[in-house]
């Protein structure tokens, strides 16, 4: 049985997001999504709304399970007993981005990090364009999972502008 963790911020969880968790279901039995904190951005969801969002979005995925990870991602790669941390790729700057995180989990944990390029018809995916957009009163109803676009409209709501 083969486990591998999918990290992200999912602030909030978008389709781009979704298909990356697919791709890594099919190559492993069974993958752990974490809603993790990443210390560069802000988010605008609470940890907990994100899990709630991940998990309604991937209910009936047999095999897939969200938890939140609470610090070090090397730490609850351990815990779970992952092979392998499964990220996605849009471009070149995902790339940069991600390969130092790639090593330094790898220096950390002794775990590697595979990569997936994603569906490129979702590849103007980001959550933090998803957010933009939806905080200058655009349609995101088609970029993310149902429930998500009231809870970003919700959340942007209840915040100062
Ligand atoms: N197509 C393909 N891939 C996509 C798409 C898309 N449309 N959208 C997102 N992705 C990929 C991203 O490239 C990324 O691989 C993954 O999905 C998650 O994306 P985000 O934006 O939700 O998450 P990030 O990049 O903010 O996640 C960073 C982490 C939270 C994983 C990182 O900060 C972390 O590990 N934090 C825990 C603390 C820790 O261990 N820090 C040290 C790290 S070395």
């Amino acid at each position: 049985m083969t486990t591998a963790v999918c990290p992200g911020s999912f602030d909030p969880i978008t389709l781009g997001h979704l298909d990356v968790v697919r791709r890594a279901h099919s190559l492993f039995d069974e993958v752990v999504v974490g809603v993790a904190q990443n210390s560069s951005k802000k988010a605008l969801l609470p940890a907990d709304v994100r899990v709630e969002l991940a998990r309604a979005a991937l209910d009936g995925l047999d095999g897939v399970r969200v938890e939140v990870i609470p610090g070090l991602l090397a730490d609850f790669v351990r815990e779970v007993g992952a092979v392998a941390v499964v990220k996605g790729l849009r471009g070149g700057a995902d790339f940069d981005a991600e390969a130092p995180m790639a090593l330094m989990n790898r220096h950390l944990t002794g775990v590697e990090t595979v990569f997936v390029i994603g569906d490129t018809a979702l590849a103007h995916i980001a959550s933090s364009l998803v957010k933009d957009v939806a905080r200058f009163g655009g349609e995101i109803d088609d970029l993310v999972p149902p429930g998500v676009s009231q809870a970003v409209r919700d959340a942007l709501g209840a915040r100062p502008a």
